[in-house]
């Protein structure tokens, strides 16, 4: 295939890794409303219950491994070399320990967190948020994008739709924006927009649907493209 290939996933890649998604039964969201624990509303109002979301989710991930459908991206990475490129909205850190290098997570990083001060720190943090910044004692919060903000690289992503040439999205609702408008920017551009999912998602634009679970239908599915 010429031209770019984009792939969009969301927390449905994540889920044979044990993480939970946001909108299946027993999902994230089930049991810490979202306006209470992902917004920056929620954060000012009650930080402490927020700190516990992420750091719970931190412990959780801790025991996770990237599955075989992060694997296949890498392989596709390296297949398309700088005509390839990743957006997740995913905050775990799974595409990166598979080694997916050309990736722009756009929601944000569970694993790092960054201060509230003037320089904005950003730093690692893999078990719980520190109460202060090392560097300039300001408060901390999750390097999270929260509803309300905007999310990271917006027109490094813009630009890469514009000039895509496959665009495929994986184990996502299709429920959040920007990142649910891609696949119509994609479709407008002249990109051929495949969608690999448990369900069937609405919203058109959509070329060819696989439905599976994703650590079954990528590998697959990237195999085909070689
Ligand atoms: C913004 C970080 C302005 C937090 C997240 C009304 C209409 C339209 C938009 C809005 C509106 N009101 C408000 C908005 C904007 C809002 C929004 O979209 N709200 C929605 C709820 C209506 N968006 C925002 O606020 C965004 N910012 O708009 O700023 C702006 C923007 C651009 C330029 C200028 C200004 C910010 C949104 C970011 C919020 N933060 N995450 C955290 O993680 O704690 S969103 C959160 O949802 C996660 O990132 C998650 O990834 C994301 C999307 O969910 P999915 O990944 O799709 O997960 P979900 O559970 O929903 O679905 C999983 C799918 O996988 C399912 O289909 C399932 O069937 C499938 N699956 C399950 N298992 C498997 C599988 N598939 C394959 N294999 C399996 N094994």
């Amino acid at each position: 295939m010429n031209g770019k290939i984009v792939i969009l996933t969301g927390a449905g890649i994540s889920a044979e890794s044990g993480i939970k998604t946001f909108r299946d039964a027993d999902g994230l969201w089930e049991n810490e409303p979202v306006q209470v624990v992902a917004t920056p509303e929620g954060f000012e109002k009650d930080p402490k219950r927020v700190i516990n979301f992420y750091d719970e989710r931190r412990r959780v991930l801790k025991n996770a491994e990237p599955n075989a459908a992060h694997h296949a991206l890498v392989k596709l990475e390296e297949m398309y070399s700088d005509n390839f490129l990743l957006i997740t909205q995913n905050v775990d850190d799974l595409h990166q320990r598979a080694g997916s290098k050309r990736i722009i997570p756009m929601h944000g990083e569970l694993l790092k967190v960054r201060c509230l001060g003037a320089k904005e720190h950003i730093m690692s943090c893999t078990e719980n948020q520190p109460e202060k910044c090392p560097e300039c004692g300001a408060k901390m919060r999750p390097h999270i994008v929260w509803f309300g903000e905007i999310p990271f690289e917006m027109e490094r992503i813009q630009k890469a739709l514009a000039e895509c040439a496959l665009f495929a999205y994986i184990g996502t609702s299709g429920v959040v924006y920007p990142a649910a408008g891609f696949k119509q920017i994609a479709k407008m551009s002249g990109a051929r927009v495949v969608c690999l999912n448990l369900e069937e998602v609405g919203g058109g634009y959509t070329d060819e649907f696989i439905q599976g679970k994703a650590g079954d239908i990528v590998p697959r599915w990237v195999d085909g493209l070689k």
